[in-house]
């Protein structure tokens, strides 16, 4: 673990990304405003039909997407690793994944790979690649446990324990679908892209522990390095900690903590979310985490086409710039 870590330990700062077809949507479903405090959600928010979501999705065409623009930025902002969302809850590969073909490249038929693009950007910058992926929940399997959309036989809410893995017929249905496709995708993003810094899961308050062991195992057999935030399950799976999100909320010193921010209220980018922070307040934020031995993580939500806003670019340069002046 001491060996695992000690690239982070001294990173201090990270940059995630939050980017996939909600990105595109911003918070708006045919013509209206879905209230989702996270644009991400939108398909739960909005109860939008799978279908109608997936028809949604096979339109997004990121043309304006630079993998080497968005590293550079990671840079210029001081961040020393990068975490992209490869699948978030709405079930969608943002990579070319050959275990489902619910992805950007054959469901949405874009040419390229985003992951493998970033993978490459991140390897050629110096920057660390660490990979979200959303584990316990997945709104497009029939058979995921957080599918409470127009499934006959709702397995779950998206915010329950994992008691409901007490019902023997839930759980066979919810290890169909880890075993179809989330423990393979998680192998696919370990085996075809080159070293994993990180990767990072959420949601694990809603699986059992023999399922945490199934991820936990692949990741340490496929790349003994790569280390695995808390949200796999708990801290006994994990290299490091996650306190909630947007908060600082200390951890002990002597732990192994990141903190995670977003620039203003949502992580996936939402159309009139203007409620940003300022530079102060960010790099206020970046010394209180560092100085109680934590990781700061800052999020930004990049367009639908795959451009960054101008404002998230501007604030995450002057997190750069005071790194810079101030070592
Ligand atoms: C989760 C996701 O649902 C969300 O879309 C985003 O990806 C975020 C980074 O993680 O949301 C959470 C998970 C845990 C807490 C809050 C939001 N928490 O423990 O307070």
């Amino acid at each position: 673990h001491n060996r695992r870590i000690a690239w982070w330990r001294e990173a201090r700062f990270g940059l995630f990304v939050h980017w996939g077809p909600y990105s595109m949507l911003g918070g708006m479903w045919k013509g209206e405003r879905v209230d989702a405090n996270y644009a991400e959600h939108i398909q739960l928010r909005g109860k939008i039909p799978v279908a109608e979501y997936a028809e949604a999705a096979a339109g997004m065409n990121p043309e304006a997407f630079d993998a080497h623009e968005w590293v550079l930025l990671a840079k210029r902002s001081g961040a020393k690793y990068l975490i992209v969302t490869a699948k978030h809850h709405d079930g969608f590969a943002m990579y070319d994944s050959k275990v489902c073909d619910y992805s950007i490249t054959r469901h949405a038929n874009f040419p390229k790979d985003p992951i493998k693009e970033l993978a490459e950007a991140c390897r050629a910058e110096g920057i660390r690649l660490g990979i979200y992926y959303s584990h316990a929940m997945d709104w497009h399997h029939p058979d995921s446990q957080g599918n409470t959309l127009d499934y006959p036989g709702n397995i779950g809410a998206w915010d329950q324990l994992e008691d409901w893995i007490d019902d023997q017929d839930k759980r066979e249905r919810f290890e169909r679908y880890l075993h179809e496709k989330a423990l393979p995708q998680v192998e696919e993003l370990l085996i075809d892209y080159g070293p994993i810094g990180l990767m990072w899961f959420d949601c694990g308050h809603k699986i059992i522990d023999e399922h945490a062991v199934w991820f936990h195992d692949r990741v340490r057999r496929l790349q003994p390095d790569c280390l695995i935030n808390k949200r796999l399950r708990d801290d006994r799976f994990a290299d490091y900690g996650n306190p909630h999100d947007n908060q600082l909320r200390f951890h002990p010193v002597q732990q192994d903590w990141e903190s995670i921010h977003t620039l203003n209220d949502s992580w996936g980018f939402r159309y009139g979310d203007d409620h940003w922070k300022s530079p102060e307040e960010l790099i206020d934020q970046l010394l209180r985490v560092a100085a109680a031995n934590g990781n700061l993580v800052l999020n930004v939500g990049p367009l639908g086409n795959g451009a960054i806003d101008e404002t998230s670019r501007s604030l995450l340069e002057t997190v750069g710039s005071f790194l810079e002046r101030n070592g």
